[in-house]
């Protein structure tokens, strides 16, 4: 069996989506999500002009070996750029894999440990009220686990996760203005004093059973991030995410120390190599790697089930950042995963997006229930892909009030 032609796609609705589709001799094609949110024309690339070329005349079941063969192949190895782009073709590959055998891809795994996968929900408001009634919309539609965000009183601009607009996914919309991020001010001080009454008045409100979720961005330093989450203590998080600049490894220690609020890390992590002293030394509760960008299935299987020998559980990265087939390999993942713990669902499934990425998978009630069909269970439609093509955009940049340039 060989691998006959292969070809990348950019662009989708309100976003630019990197989609890879495989051909193979016996007419079983594969796809794969190489979406790396605003960069999105890099990992094209390097599928074109790298990897596409050495993927066509290989056996597509060696999926293993190819992984290896481009990882290990490049002697500059790693980064989010190469690992989107390895990423994609390996969820192609075990696409194949799973419709040549005719079985869901769950089933390659070890099978279903679970029905369904908790979902949460982002909520977000400029102000409290603003997020409550947030809150609410969500809880209403059976949604257990919520991310809350909401703006802090006196803070100069928007900041992350934080929407002035009716429309609770419009935080997630990337900037299309242009190539040049807008600039968002940052005052950690106002943040630190305002937010532990706030998600205790969350949880006043909404009371024992919801889960509530809150993501500090990596704005905090390591002291800093001990600090708040020793305070939010009362409050009975699910978990702190991103506390700390994701780079140091160790930053996490000293928050260990004071506190035993459950932490979420690893959205911007691209390989295992950043998160195995995190994992070994056992200093979050849950890893947050995608598909996508930590190198496809093959590689995040690895750090899931070294996350388990350490009693640390899944919570994949779930943004719109990523297109439904990364969506997808998770919920299989989610579906066999010992150690699941959640998954961020926030994809924007609007009907332009549906039909672009048709799907079998079901979202109902707060909980993502995996697609029996064989394969991935997302389709491509070439013909909606026409509709669509690259737009630049950006993240906003992130400073202190005297300038100095801050962790978006
Ligand atoms: C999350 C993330 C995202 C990232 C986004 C960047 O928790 O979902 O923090 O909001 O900011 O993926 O492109
Ligand atoms: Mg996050």
């Amino acid at each position: 069996m060989k691998i006959t032609d292969a070809k990348v796609f950019v662009g989708g609705p309100g976003k630019n989506y990197v989609t890879l589709k495989i051909q193979t001799d016996q007419g079983v094609y594969g796809l794969g999500d190489a979406t790396l949110n605003n960069r999105e024309t890099l990992p094209a690339a390097y599928l074109n002009d790298y990897l596409i070329p050495n993927l066509i005349g290989l056996d597509p079941r060696n999926s293993e070996d190819i992984w290896q063969f481009f990882y290990r192949g490049a002697y500059f190895r790693k980064g989010p750029i190469a690992m989107a782009a390895f990423g994609a073709i390996d969820m192609a590959l075990w696409d194949i894999k799973a419709k040549l055998a005719s079985m869901p891809l769950y089933q390659m795994f070890g099978g279903k440990s679970r029905e369904g996968a908790l979902l949460y929900a982002h909520a977000t408001g400029a102000d409290l009220e603003a997020l409550m009634d947030s809150i609410s919309h969500y809880v209403e539609q059976g949604y257990k686990a919520v991310r809350v965000q909401c703006g802090v009183p006196g803070m100069p601009t928007e900041s992350y996760g934080v929407s002035h607009a009716a429309d609770n996914n419009k935080h997630y919309i990337t900037d299309f203005s242009g190539i040049r991020p807008k600039v968002e001010i940052w005052d950690t001080d106002r943040y630190m004093r305002y937010m532990p009454d706030a998600l205790m008045a969350i949880r006043e409100r909404f009371g024992e059973q919801l889960k509530i979720l809150h993501d500090v961005h990596h704005r905090l330093l390591p002291r800093e991030a001990a600090e708040f989450a020793k305070t939010l203590e009362p409050v009975g998080l699910f978990w702190l995410e991103d506390p700390t600049p994701a780079e140091d490894q160790d930053a996490l220690r000293l928050l260990r120390q004071h506190s035993t609020v459950p932490v979420a890390i690893g959205e911007v992590f691209n390989s295992i190599w950043e998160c195995n002293k995190l994992i070994e030394h056992e200093l979050i509760d849950f890893i947050r790697v995608a598909v996508t960008y930590a190198g496809g299935i093959t590689h995040v299987k690895r750090i899931v089930d070294l996350a388990g020998l350490h009693h640390i559980r899944t919570g994949f990265h779930g943004a719109p950042s990523h297109s439904p087939l990364c969506m997808a390999a998770q919920a299989h993942l989610n579906a066999w995963a010992p150690n699941f713990g959640i998954q961020e669902y926030l994809v924007l499934d609007t009907p332009e997006c549906d039909a672009l990425f048709p799907s079998t998978h079901r979202v109902e009630s707060g909980m993502m229930y995996v697609s029996d069909e064989p394969g991935l269970g997302v389709d491509f439609d070439e013909n909606e892909a026409k509709k669509y093509s690259f737009k630049p955009g950006s993240h906003p940049v992130v400073r202190l009030e005297d300038g100095t340039l801050w962790n978006y």
